[in-house]
C-alpha cells in the first residue's frame, strides 16, 4: 500500500467502482463470430454462423454471460440481408441491439487504387453511395454510428498526389456527412499501414481529427489499439482526443507486431489499464460520454464466443483497476512532485486483483461469477455445432 491511501477510502472507491462497472457497456463485432485467419489460411471452425442472424445470436450469448455486451456492430456487405428491420427485431429478441455500421471499401476490385480518394470520380461516387446505403441500414436498425475505416493509400512514392487525395477525401466525407440524420455520427478510424505500405490516406489520429473538425460536430475519431507503430503512447492519444472532445470510439484488440487483432488485454494488459486510466480520470467512462467501447478482433485459432467473453472480461478488469486508482492521493502526489509516490499509486491500482470485485458485480446482477465457466456449461457450443450443418459459413470476405 502506498502512503496516503486510507482503508475507508479504499472501501469507498470499491463501492464507486462497482457502480461504474455496472453501467459499462462493450460493443461486439459481428465478424468476430465468423471464420477468419491470416493471409496464409482461414481456418474453418464447427458451428460458425452462416448469416448475420446467427452472428447476432452468438453475440447475444456473450451478453448473456457477461451482462456488459448489449450491442453488435455490423459490417456491410458482410452482414447484408434483405430485411434489416427483421435483423434488428431478431437482435431485440436475443436481448441485444445493433451498434455501429461499418462500411467496407476494401473488397471490391474498383477500389484497388483507393475509394473515397480514388483519382476516378466514378469510383469515388460509388464509395459515397456505399456509405449512403450504410446510413439507410442505420435507419432500419436504429444504429447511430457510421464507422469508416479507409484502406486507401499508396504503395509507391509518386503513385498519386498526396494532397489531392486529401482533398478528394474531404469532399467525399462531406457528401457522406450531409447524408447523416441529426442523431447519427461518422466515426473515422485511422491506421498507420496496411493494406498500403508507403502512405495511408488516414494514417494517424491527427489526420482523422482534421477531417472530423472540418466535417462538424457529428464526426468523431475511432482509435483502434492495433493501428499504431510499436511503442506508440496510445494513452497520450486518448488524452488528446478527449481534450478535443473528439474521441468517438475504440476498436479494442491486442497486438504484438502489427494489426494482430488478438484478444484485447492479452498482449499488454498494462497498456489497456493506462488507456482506461485516461478514460476514467477524464469522466469518459460515463454512458453518456460519447465514447463507444467496441471490440475489433478475429479469433483465428481459439473458439470465438469464449474468445469474445474473455476479451470483454479483460476490458472489465482493466476498467476496474483504473476505477480503483486513488485519484485524490494521485493528484496530491503529482502536485507535490512526488514522482515515486504518484507512480506507486498507479501501480497499486494496477496490481490489485479485481477478479473478486467483478465476481461480486456479476453475482449482484444475477449472473454467474465466472462467465467462461457458465458459457462452457451451457451447452450452446455443442448445440450450434450440431445445428449449423450445411450452408456457407460466414468468414472474411463473405
Ligand atoms: C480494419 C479496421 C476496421 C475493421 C476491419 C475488419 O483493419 O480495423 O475497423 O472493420 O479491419
Ligand atoms: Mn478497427
Amino acid at each position: 500500500m502506498s502512503t496516503g491511501t486510507t482503508t475507508s477510502g479504499t472501501a469507498d472507491r470499491r463501492a464507486a467502482a462497482l457502480g461504474a462497472l455496472a453501467q459499462q457497456t462493450i460493443e461486439l463485432p459481428s465478424w468476430a463470430f465468423g471464420n477468419s485467419g491470416t493471409r496464409f489460411k482461414v481456418f474453418a471452425q464447427e458451428g460458425v454462423p452462416r448469416d448475420p442472424f446467427e452472428k447476432v445470436a452468438d453475440a447475444a450469448q456473450v451478453h448473456r454471460y457477461t451482462g456488459v455486451a448489449p450491442r453488435v456492430s455490423l459490417h456491410i456487405p458482410w452482414d447484408k440481408t434483405e430485411d434489416y428491420a427483421k435483423l434488428s427485431a431478431h437482435a431485440a429478441e436475443q436481448g441485444v441491439t445493433i451498434g455501429a455500421i461499418n462500411s467496407n471499401l476494401f473488397q471490391d476490385d474498383d477500389y484497388m487504387l483507393g475509394s473515397l480518394t480514388h483519382p476516378d470520380a466514378r469510383v469515388r461516387a460509388k464509395a459515397v453511395a456505399h456509405h449512403l446505403e450504410c446510413i439507410d441500414v442505420m435507419r432500419a436498425t436504429g444504429s447511430t454510428d457510421l464507422k469508416i475505416w479507409l484502406p486507401d493509400g499508396l504503395n509507391y512514392p509518386g503513385q498519386d498526389n498526396l494532397r489531392a487525395r486529401q482533398d478528394r477525401l474531404a469532399e467525399g466525407l462531406a457528401e457522406v456527412y450531409a447524408g447523416l440524420d441529426p442523431e447519427h455520427r461518422i466515426i473515422l478510424e485511422y491506421k498507420f499501414f496496411e493494406p498500403a505500405f508507403y502512405s495511408m490516406d488516414v494514417p494517424d489520429w491527427g489526420t482523422s481529427l482534421l477531417h472530423c473538425l472540418a466535417l462538424g460536430e457529428q464526426a468523431m475519431v475511432v482509435l483502434d489499439t492495433g493501428h499504431h507503430a510499436p511503442g506508440t503512447n496510445i494513452e497520450f492519444i486518448v488524452a488528446q482526443l478527449l481534450r478535443a472532445g473528439r474521441l468517438g470510439a475504440f476498436d479494442f484488440n491486442s497486438r504484438f507486431y502489427a494489426d494482430d487483432d488478438l484478444m484485447v488485454g492479452s498482449a499488454d494488459p498494462f497498456q489497456l489499464f493506462r488507456i482506461m486510466h485516461e478514460i476514467v480520470s477524464s469522466g469518459a467512462l460515463a454512458p453518456d460520454s460519447g465514447v463507444n467501447f467496441m471490440l475489433d478482433q478475429c479469433h483465428n485459432i481459439e473458439p470465438k464466443i469464449p474468445g469474445q467473453i474473455r476479451s470483454v472480461m479483460n476490458v472489465q478488469e482493466a476498467t476496474a483497476k483504473a476505477l480503483l486508482v486513488d485519484a485524490d492521493a494521485l493528484h496530491a502526489a503529482q502536485q507535490s512532485g512526488d514522482v515515486l509516490g504518484a507512480n506507486g499509486l498507479l501501480m497499486d491500482a494496477y496490481n490489485t486483483d479485481v477478479r473478486p470485485l467483478l465476481a461480486e458485480l456479476r453475482e449482484s446482477q444475477g449472473l454467474d461469477a465466472d462467465p467462461m465457466r457458465a458459457y462452457g456449461a451451457s451447452g450452446y457450443a455443442e448445440k450450434i455445432k450440431a445445428e449449423r450443418v450445411g450452408g456457407a459459413q460466414a468468414g472474411w470476405g463473405a
